[in-house]
């Protein structure tokens, strides 16, 4: 953990109000005069630390930036996702800044967000909207021990941590579109993007890429978007702390990741299940150049959506985009 992690994780855990600077560095084990500079140096960047001669050191407020020091700092006990974060300005596609980092055999746990991107894609090679300093865009690199046809299983759990984060933090309560959607209000407000590297039967990487739009206004989407994609911002109706958001979600995360590797799948896809807006509706299945109606009935061991069609045969969906049809809809 770097030095600024350990200030800031120390200004947020204070029992009283401040902290010496004859403290810190005792803590931490550097002298008065380096804290000082490193406490400068968090100044310069927006955050708002008073020092005052008798009672030390004070965190009274954190810019509504990603800075992976102040993430790290906030995140206590990550067992894999989080216990490496990288921020970048502005990059092409975090996807792609994890595919290099996996290629390069870097540990699994690792997260990359931008502030913007400039390629940000969603599947199939659509394109993923990003603007900068108004979402969380980001990709976790993972190394799990499934069959490549298991793979959904995270892109379900990654949708069940962020529903549950989103209700948390702000109070909206989202639902969950088969496989990767959150919505608000019936309105696109996350999506999640697994890209796999694989052999037949063992996964060697999987990247989980992450689209949340936290503080865009109605004006920040595109013309084409606006009907369809909507924000937390937006829904709260007040803007949300992101670097709060962001470290909640990878706790969330983290859990979830924990529990399909103790092979909990199970109890996530119940949760999924709750928040979900698919099960027991009647869908349309685009997938691949197949289209599936039928009643969405349940998720099976992989992640599989399970359709049941009006000849009463299941399906069983592995990918695709699904929309919802008005229940009196003939078949
Ligand atoms: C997705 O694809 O929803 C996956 C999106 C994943 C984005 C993250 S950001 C970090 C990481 N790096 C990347 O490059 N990607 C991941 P899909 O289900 O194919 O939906 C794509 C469609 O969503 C587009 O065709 C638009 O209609 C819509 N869309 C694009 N940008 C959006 C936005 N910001 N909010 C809501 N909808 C959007």
């Amino acid at each position: 953990m770097t030095v600024d992690s350990q200030i800031l994780r120390a200004l947020r855990s204070l029992d009283e109000d401040s902290v010496s600077g004859a403290e810190l560095s005792q803590r931490l084990g550097i002298s008065r005069a380096a804290i000082w500079a490193r406490i400068e140096e968090l100044r310069s960047l927006g955050y708002d630390i008073q020092a005052s001669p008798h009672r030390g050191y004070q965190l009274l407020d954190s810019p509504d930036l990603l800075h992976a020091d102040d993430l790290l700092s906030r995140l206590d006990g990550s067992q894999v996702i989080g216990r490496d974060i990288r921020v970048f300005q502005k990059t092409t596609s975090t996807n792609d800044i994890v595919e290099k980092l996996a290629r390069d055999g870097v540990a699994e746990g690792v997260v990359v967000f931008a502030e913007s991107q400039t390629q940000g894609r969603g599947r199939l090679g659509r394109a993923w909207v990003s603007p900068p300093g108004k979402g969380l865009w980001f990709s976790v690199l993972l190394r799990p021990q499934i069959a490549p046809q298991a793979v959904t299983r995270l892109t379900i759990a990654a949708a069940a941590s962020l529903a549950r984060t989103v209700q948390s933090v702000t109070g909206v309560v989202p639902r969950i579109k088969w496989p990767n959607d959150l919505l608000v209000n019936g309105r696109k407000i996350s999506g999640i993007l697994t890209e796999l590297s694989a052999e037949l039967d063992h996964v060697k990487y999987v990247i989980l890429g992450i689209g949340m739009n936290i503080n865009l206004t109605e004006a920040d989407f595109p013309a084409d978007l606006k009907p369809i994609a909507t924000s937390l911002r937006v829904a709260a109706k007040r803007e949300i702390n992101r670097p709060e958001f962001a470290a909640e979600l990878l706790r969330q995360l983290d859990r979830d990741y924990r529990r399909l590797s103790e092979g909990q799948f199970q109890r996530v896809a119940e949760e999924w299940e709750a928040l979900s807006g698919t099960l027991g509706s009647e869908v349309e299945v685009l997938t691949g150049d197949r289209v599936v109606r039928g009643r969405a009935e349940s998720l099976d061991h992989d992640g599989a959506l399970l359709v049941r069609t009006q000849h009463g045969r299941i399906e069983r969906i592995i990918g695709g985009d699904v929309s919802l049809r008005p229940p009196d809809t003939k078949l």
